[in-house]
């Protein structure tokens, strides 16, 4: 060696950079006080800056990773093949993640819940997506089953939870099918909570076709009925009569089928109860919190799952199957922040498609405001259950937030 090399090494790594001589097998150890120090300076990111997560929460592609653990995940569907008019929900993931830019954990206090969901007792992960096949459906169907099986069994962190809560991000609203199947084998039959402008009961036989197949049964109107069949809803499964009506739809004003009102008996018969898009201007949005809590009570487990066509298209343009006349993005928001006593045991929004709206974001903000009241209330049932309450109704002045 030239006395020049070795002059060059022995003042590198002989100084204060000795460890950062990489490719010998020596690697450096940063010792906590400096990682705290890098945090400090560079740790923070801005709503527009970053990797795009669901509100900056930490990544983890949980599928891969068994050992990782969580109370809470938001979980991706990006499929769109079971759809009956316009395709693009498969965008909707990263939509939605785009449109919760503005989320943050040191920002993320919610008022009207009195405390902060992303500085709490609940571990919240972005999942990631399930890689769902395009080109076919069956195939699809076992794939999105099988990921909410395992992604749903998992341990949680907290021992308030049995089980971990997924939030998936759709997609189109046939993912409610193998979601369901996942929770059944944790809770037994559930009853759901069905944000949207259509009854998603459909048989399948209402999509005439001289074409049909077994295959095209699953679809993204059809899922609750195929749901019914499987016995994953609670109605189905129950002789109580209390627990006859056990599931609820909200914001419905769809054209039926035919030149009748069979499709509203075909759903009775199913177990639904049907709150209308226009009943809000009668009873306001606390008659219709007061209709679903009446139906769903605090006890039993409910799958809630919003398609975002419950808002009218002024508001949500960015869907497959616009209808006109919904509700507001407010008087939706307020109907969920209604329900925060309810046992959710996970959740959905779905039918996002980025495509048909503008520079906006309007349909994946409200579906990114969703995500962010769905979470507030599961994390905030949770600390009713440890005997703390929200800061805005706390009784003692303790705050809301993470003391764990
Ligand atoms: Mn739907």
């Amino acid at each position: 060696m030239r006395l020049a090399e070795t002059l060059w090494l022995a003042l590198s790594c002989g100084s204060a950079l000795v460890n950062a001589c990489g490719g010998h097998g020596q690697v450096r150890k940063w010792s906590q006080e400096e990682l705290d120090a890098l945090e400090e300076k560079w740790g923070t990111d801005w709503a527009f800056s970053g990797i795009s997560t669901f509100a900056h929460l930490k990544h983890v592609k949980c599928l891969t990773t068994p050992s990782e653990l969580y109370d809470i995940a938001i979980i991706g569907a990006p499929f769109d093949t079971a759809v009956s008019y316009r395709p693009g929900a498969r965008f909707g993931p990263r939509a939605i993640r785009a449109a919760s830019a503005r989320q943050t954990s040191f920002r993320g206090f919610n008022p009207r819940a009195g405390m902060n969901p992303y500085q709490n007792w609940a571990k919240i992960l972005d999942c990631g997506d399930i890689p769902v096949v395009p080109i076919d459906n069956a195939v699809a169907l076992t794939q999105m089953t099988t990921a909410f099986r395992e992604l749903g069994a998992r341990a949680p962190v907290s021992p308030l939870l049995s089980k971990p809560k997924l939030i998936t991000l759709g997609g189109d609203h046939s993912l409610a099918l193998p979601a369901l199947r996942a929770l059944k084998e944790i809770y037994g039959p559930v009853r759901v909570l069905h944000f949207d402008a259509h009854l998603d009961t459909w048989h399948p036989a209402k999509y005439p076709s001289h074409w049909a197949s077994e295959q095209t049964r699953f679809n993204h109107g059809s899922m609750f009925w195929l749901a019914g069949q499987e016995g994953l809803l609670l109605a189905n499964t129950t002789t109580d009569p209390t627990k006859s009506k056990s599931s609820v739809h909200a914001g419905l004003r769809t054209r039926l089928s035919g030149d009748d009102y069979a499709d509203y008996s075909d759903d009775a018969a199913q177990g639904w109860v049907r709150i209308a898009a226009d009943e809000v201007d009668d009873v306001g949005t606390s008659g219709v919190v007061e209709l679903i809590m009446d139906t769903l009570g605090t006890a039993d487990p409910v799958y809630l799952s919003v398609d975002i066509d419950v808002l009218d298209p002024a508001f949500a343009p960015g869907t497959g199957t616009p209808e006109p006349g919904g509700w507001t993005t407010r008087e939706l928001i307020r109907v969920l922040r209604g329900i925060e006593g309810l046992n959710l045991v996970g959740a959905d929004v779905v039918e996002v498609a980025p495509a048909y709206q503008g520079n906006g974001e309007e349909t994946a903000l409200a579906a990114a405001q969703v995500v962010y009241e769905m979470l507030s209330s599961m994390v905030k049932r949770g600390m009713g259950e440890m005997g703390r309450t929200g800061a805005a109704g706390a009784k003692s002045g303790e705050s809301g937030r993470d003391e764990l």
